[in-house]
């Protein structure tokens, strides 16, 4: 598909559309949230990209003025996010999500958590049945000092879902992944659903060394959802 604006809903089963174009039309439909002089909460990811490009363009045009964007960080100065935009791994049918596969779970949830509306932008790919249920992983944020012990006791909490957790790495001597604050990543893969998200949530955060998980809990207000049908719009 050309660059340009997304097509309306009813012409996507018509064109032969790209994962890409997918994440696209998804993310200009986000746009159409933003108001001038909103501060925004600006996502990473191939998706949320695809947005901050959009809004780059209508800035440039004067279609929207006034706008703050705050990437990951600066809650400091601006501890009232008006609306943040953001791609998302899973999206179940209630709209939990994991995210942090690209590795700044953290700082998403911080900015996320602090904003009024909070509009995920995904192609359909992204949507499973439980959380987990994409077969990819669910990443923890954790301290490095004693990781293999904080690893084990993770995958201990989660053992009748058939969870294994496995160290993030990179590159061929597969050194160890650090996040944008310094700390390591343990993905955890379930063979089945973990059942209850909020009890699974407060057992994984009481244990000492972890520090912030990727699944976020009814915190998403509006889910955009491109598919080869069309585009799908959820609201909480
Ligand atoms: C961020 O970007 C992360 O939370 C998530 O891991 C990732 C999704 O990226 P993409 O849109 O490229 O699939 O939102």
């Amino acid at each position: 598909m050309e660059a340009g604006l997304p097509l309306p809903s009813s012409s996507l089963s018509q064109l032969i559309l790209t994962q890409d174009d997918l994440k696209k039309i998804a993310a200009y439909k986000a746009v159409e949230y933003i108001e001038s002089g909103m501060v925004l909460g600006l996502g990473t990811g191939s998706t949320a990209k695809h947005a901050v490009d959009r809004i780059g363009k209508l800035l440039r045009q004067g279609k929207l003025k006034d706008i703050v964007g705050i990437p990951t960080s600066n809650l400091d100065s601006h501890p009232v996010v008006d609306l943040a935009i953001d791609g998302a791994d899973e999206v179940d049918p209630y709209l939990n999500l994991v995210k942090g596969r690209g590795g700044s779970l953290l700082r998403e949830k911080m900015v996320e958590g602090a904003c009024k509306k909070f509009v995920v932008i995904v192609d359909e790919s992204k949507l499973v049945n439980y959380i987990g249920g994409s077969g990819l992983a669910m990443p923890v944020e954790v301290i490095q000092f004693c990781w293999k012990f904080t690893a084990s006791r993770l995958q201990n909490l989660f053992q009748e879902s058939g969870c294994v957790a496995k160290l993030r790495t990179l590159g061929e001597k597969a050194e160890p992944y650090v996040t944008d604050n310094g700390n390591y990543i343990i993905d955890l893969y379930f063979k089945q659903s973990i059942g209850d998200l909020k009890a699974a949530s407060d057992s994984i955060l009481q244990i000492a060394g972890v520090v912030e998980h990727g699944m976020f809990i009814d915190m998403a207000t509006t889910v955009i959802v491109a598919g080869e049908l069309g585009l799908i719009v959820k609201n909480k």
